[in-house]
């Protein structure tokens, strides 16, 4: 059985990979690192949790020892617009844990997952039905660490054997644990509005499309591409994977048609407008969909109804 230890377990992606991981690997075989003691605490509730800093080498090593682990997720990173506050943090952060978890990885001979995003292209990608492999000049320093984590994830894989996997992410809709300082922020962000205050002010421009996924198929991608066929991967840092995309305005006439009392409006942020206006429309996931059997189950509808269902009850609980 495969020993996972998931790094910077805590965030948006990490609290629930952590369960969805216990449940395909068995839950004795999942370890979750976290740098932030309270979140540690909290995660230690269900699951083993240690604490732990991505950037500092020893520790991680120890730990991969400890645990005897054999697959690294690696999800720690500062996000599109909180990266363009201070980039030289976000490429510390970012390109650091990076770094280590390939030194590690290829070290005590794990494979590792690293999750790319539709952040890695900019203004000169086509917009439209992005290809899998096209220009990939972003415009953010949260899109330069992501381009240069595929191209290095590339590298250590043919230089030096070592199994590095990894999906462009779209924006990700989930209700376990907010997400912080990324563009597509705001189509979580709503859902809790929406029964906190019934308005919900965006700072993303109205006709901003962006590619968009819920989180079970996230997580589904994620082991999916992990257990996929090696000999049937012709690409493999990162894949396009998509399913849904639209604007601001789109989703919020869509909640509005099952609450009729929505409203909302709008005060721009320049830098996130900047940003959205720089990323695919929709990308092509055809790659993805042949080489590993991409094959996503939420659709637009779907994922409004789940989630207003299950925002609206952690609201009503005080949870949000
Ligand atoms: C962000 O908005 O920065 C992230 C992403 C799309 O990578 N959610």
């Amino acid at each position: 059985m495969k020993r996972i230890l998931v790094v910077g377990a805590g965030g948006q992606i990490g609290t629930e990979l952590v369960p969805h991981l216990q449940k395909v690997y068995g839950k004795e075989n999942v370890v979750a690192g976290e740098v932030r003691e309270d979140v540690v605490k909290k995660l230690s509730e269900n699951c083993e949790a240690i604490k732990l800093d991505a950037l500092d080498i020893q520790g991680y090593g120890e730990a991969i020892k400890k645990y005897k682990i054999d697959g690294i997720y690696n999800l720690v990173a500062l996000l599109s617009a909180k990266g363009e506050m201070n980039p030289l943090l976000a490429w510390n952060i970012n390109m650091g844990a990076l770094l280590n978890s390939l030194n590690l990885a290829k070290e005590f001979k794990c494979a590792l997952f690293t999750p790319s995003s539709i952040g890695a292209f900019g203004e000169n990608t086509p917009h439209k039905g992005t290809p899998q492999d096209t220009v990939m000049r972003p415009n953010t320093i949260y899109g330069v660490c992501k381009v240069s984590g595929e191209l290095l994830s590339d590298y250590y894989f043919h230089k030096f054997g070592v199994d590095t996997r990894s999906v462009r992410f779209p924006g990700i809709i989930s209700n376990g644990c907010l997400p912080g300082g990324g563009t597509t922020d705001y189509a979580v962000e709503v859902f809790y509005e929406v029964f906190k205050n019934g308005k919900y002010t965006c700072t993303v421009p109205q006709d901003a499309y962006m590619d968009m996924l819920y989180m079970p198929d996230a997580l589904e991608a994620t082991t999916q591409l992990m257990e996929a066929d090696p000999t049937k991967l012709i690409h493999r840092n990162s894949f396009n994977i998509a399913n849904m995309s639209f604007t601001p305005e789109e989703l919020f006439n869509a909640i509005k048609k099952r609450i009729p009392t929505f409203t909302w409006n709008y005060e721009i942020d320049p830098v996130k407008a900047a940003i959205s206006a720089s990323w695919p429309d929709y990308m092509d996931d055809s790659c993805a969909r042949a080489e590993w059997g991409w094959n996503p189950k939420w659709d637009l509808d779907a994922m409004i109804d789940d989630m207003l269902k299950i925002c609206k009850q952690k609201v009503e609980q005080g949870l949000y």
